[in-house]
């Protein structure tokens, strides 16, 4: 994803022209076509002009055009940059340092800047920032970078939320600050909501057409604003997300790139996963600057048509803090008749941090409720993997199924059929999934930790005293053969090596592929599980050579350490 930071200075009438007619767009209707430059161009000019217009660039600053910053800290400075990352999560103290004006490198496909707006026709728009115990200049950074980027005849007003923060440079710094601005306004919670009820309270002084929402650590590339607004004025019921670029929490380096972006799903954990664009996509697509479908939304930054929002009934509520409320509204937009999107065109830049600043445990509780709102009877699928889940109180949901109800909704096998295909959907047999344990070796589980969550292949299968909490010790067994760990997304179906006799976990074939036959297990009456291409059994092993007791291909015997049983629970 890392691309070398590149500063591309082009004239306007350069680049792109030829290529442009190629693969312009059906997406490029009356209201953004092309035009000779003439009049109109110089109307646009003017129209186009932010609220406010940014400082003469200075190239020597740091971070300048999304550069990285790298100082070379000692003493009291680098104690004082230690503490502001243990504070934040994020490196503050660099953060600090980078101008709130700085620009952004350009990183949107060359077709997008040939874009024309009607700009007198486009919707107008609100953007809601909640923030809770934000760094100074991050949630700084973040207003400039929406008022030097948004056109000042579409944006209404920016409105800040403090979601109860307690931190003092938020109270009258803050307000004093901002009452230097225009069009920034602040709403102060009087108790912590969480980031659902704080975007509401946010979203109920607004006054645009179109509701943008945005987390409070956001910089926003030039032109960021209109293709959502355009795309929702040509379909209200799409819901628009920016294709969210990664600021680097260390370095501020931005790092957004001009290719295909990347679209949302899940997996069956309800933790949000990210993809490339699917190949049915793509063909659906007439150019790379058409929007794309995505089944799910990361969550914190996109646009709706204020109507529509709470046509679709806004919110959950009842979801406290943090998660889940984005895999909610990205199963109610598409169940219920709507379309959430990504546009090429909008980058706005995120700032990840290092890891979450505060508590998130009322997440599970979130997700339940989602799960038990619209995932219909494919919440089973998700309780066999987190266990637990079942245990939350996930308070009162009958207002919610009522919505469902009201909005005559579809299904959730609908939206798996028809706007999730790629995802593989469990069977989830009885008897055949949960923890794989061994009679021998007395409470022992397969187990598999990866390192990085986001390449589940690899490593060895070993075995671990059971905790009946799934996730790493959920695994299934297939019609079709496989040992499939398939908590998450894509999955990894447990290999067999004869040479090495340990398994390891290598990604499962995708439908309609041949199974590759090291991926075949005959799992038996008798509890053995019978490695067909090596002819042997999957063996309970205490000595390996690195002293984890793991699973291992032996000749096969009637040893019980080679028989094998799936339990749901403890
Ligand atoms: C992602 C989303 C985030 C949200 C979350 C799931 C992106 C880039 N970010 O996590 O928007 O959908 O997934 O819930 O898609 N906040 C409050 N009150 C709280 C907690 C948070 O106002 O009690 C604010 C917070 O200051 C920030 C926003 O809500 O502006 C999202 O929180 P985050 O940045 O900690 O979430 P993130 O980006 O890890
Ligand atoms: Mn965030």
């Amino acid at each position: 994803m890392r691309t070398k930071l590149e500063v591309v200075k082009r004239k306007r009438d350069e680049a792109g022209k030829g290529s442009l007619l190629q693969h312009n767009s059906a997406d490029v209707s009356a209201t953004n076509r092309r035009e000779a430059p003439g009049e109109r161009d110089l109307d646009n000019k003017e129209l186009k002009k932010p609220v406010y217009e940014r400082l003469p660039l200075d190239l020597n600053a740091l971070g300048e055009m999304g550069r990285a910053v790298k100082l070379n800290l000692n003493g009291e400075e680098k104690i004082k940059e230690e503490e502001s990352i243990k504070k934040h999560q994020i490196n503050t103290y660099v953060s600090d340092k980078v101008s709130l004006h700085r620009r952004l490198p350009e990183r949107w496909n060359p077709l997008c800047r040939e874009l024309k707006y009607d700009y007198r026709s486009l919707p107008t728009t609100s953007v809601v920032i909640a923030f809770y115990n934000e760094a100074w200049s991050t949630l700084l950074r973040t207003v400039h970078s929406v008022l030097e980027t948004s056109p000042n005849i579409l944006l209404k007003e920016v409105v800040l939320v403090d979601d109860y923060s307690d931190r003092a440079h938020l109270k009258e710094p803050l307000e004093k600050y901002i009452s230097g601005l225009r069009k920034v306004r602040l709403i102060r919670a009087t108790k912590r909501e969480g980031l659902v009820r704080a975007r509401l309270l946010g979203a109920s002084i607004t006054t645009g057409d179109v509701l943008t929402f945005l987390d409070c650590h956001c910089e926003c590339h030039e032109g960021w604003l209109e293709p959502l607004l355009h795309r929702i004025k040509e379909e209200p019921s799409a819901v628009v997300c920016p294709v969210i670029d990664v600021i680097d929490w260390n370095t501020f380096e931005y790092l957004g790139n001009s290719g295909e972006p990347q679209i949302g799903g899940f997996d069956w954990r309800l933790v949000f996963t990210w993809h490339a664009v699917p190949d049915y996509e793509q063909k659906r697509r007439r150019s790379p600057i058409d929007v794309i479908r995505s089944p799910t939304m990361a969550g914190g930054l996109f646009a709706v048509s204020r109507n529509y929002f709470h046509y679709l009934g806004t919110y959950d509520t009842g979801m406290e803090v943090w998660g889940g409320e984005n895999l909610e509204f990205s199963f109610r937009i598409w169940q219920c008749g709507g379309s959430l999107e990504v546009h090429p065109c909008s980058h706005v830049g995120h700032v990840f941090p290092k890891k979450a600043p505060y508590s998130r445990s009322k997440a599970l509780a979130n997700s339940v409720r989602a799960a038990e709102v619209w995932m219909d009877e494919y919440k089973e699928v998700y309780y066999h993997r987190n266990p637990h889940a079942r245990l939350e109180a996930f308070g009162d949901v009958s207002e919610r199924k009522k919505l469902r109800e009201e909005l005559g909704c579809k299904s959730f096998k609908w939206y798996l059929d028809n706007v999730y295909p790629d995802i593989h959907v469990p069977e989830d047999r009885p008897g055949m999934f949960g923890m794989l344990k061994n009679r021998g070796k007395n409470q022992h589980c397969f187990d598999y930790n990866p390192v990085d969550e986001h390449v589940v292949v690899g490593q060895r299968v070993i075995l671990y005293p059971c905790h009946g909490m799934g996730q790493n010790q959920f695994f299934e067994y297939s019609t079709d053969g496989e040992i499939r760990y398939n908590t998450r997304e894509p999955a990894g179906c447990v290999v067999g090596d004869n040479i090495s006799t340990y398994l390891t976990l290598q990604a499962c074939k995708k439908r309609g592929q041949h199974i590759p036959p090291d991926q075949k297990f005959v799992f038996r009456e008798d509890g053995s599980l019978y490695h067909v291409v090596s002819q042997k059994c999957v063996q309970a092993v205490d000595k390996t050579d690195n002293g984890t007791p793991a699973p291992s291909l032996q000749p096969c015997s009637d040893s019980l350490h080679q028989k094998w049983f799936f339990e749901e629970r403890m």
